[in-house]
């Protein structure tokens, strides 16, 4: 029932062609998105909403693309009044429940993008589950400002100077 409300707000408020999602066995993975990015800017943020479809939880432990240098998972801090993104081993995933992948909170980095992300255009991932293994996606690329007001510029590429590794 809430898989079928999030697709249907998902509808209402983007193009038909960017509702997608993939389904694996266990797992709904609901509108990969990311951001149009300029020439010189290399790094590159990845959301989306992860389902899962059965009474078993799961965790997403992996991600790849083949367009970064190097795809992280993140998680964001508090740190006194700023807000710090950091590597995280894992993202949880409840049973019948969902972890979203939004702005401001959890996210797919990409380090070193290998060209820049232009709008309607998609970029493949490979995300590495726990439970449900390798599942293929491909993320939407959106407009430079795409939801900005749910992002308070958490994802300014100063933000992700120096924390690679
Ligand atoms: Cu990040």
């Amino acid at each position: 029932m809430r898989i079928l409300l999030i697709l249907a707000v998902l509808a209402a408020t983007v193009p038909p062609a960017l509702a997608h999602e993939e389904k694996s066995e266990h797992l709904t993975i609901s509108h990969p998105w990311t951001r149009a990015t300029a020439p010189t800017q290399k790094t590159g943020v990845v959301y989306m909403e992860i389902s899962a479809n059965a009474s078993k939880p799961d965790r997403l432990i992996g991600a790849f693309s083949p367009d970064a240098e190097i795809t992280q998972i993140h998680g964001m801090q508090q740190d006194g009044d700023i807000l710090r993104m950091r590597t995280v081993e894992a993202v949880e995933i409840p049973a019948e429940g969902k972890a979203e992948l939004k702005p401001g909170g959890t996210h797919i980095m990409l380090i070193g993008l290998k060209a820049p992300l232009f709008e309607e255009t998609v970029i493949p991932l490979t995300l590495t589950f726990e439970r449900a293994g390798k599942v293929q996606i491909e993320a939407v690329v959106e407009a430079p400002a795409a939801r900005a007001a749910s992002s308070p510029g958490q994802e300014k590429s100063g933000m992700h100077s120096g924390h690679g590794r």
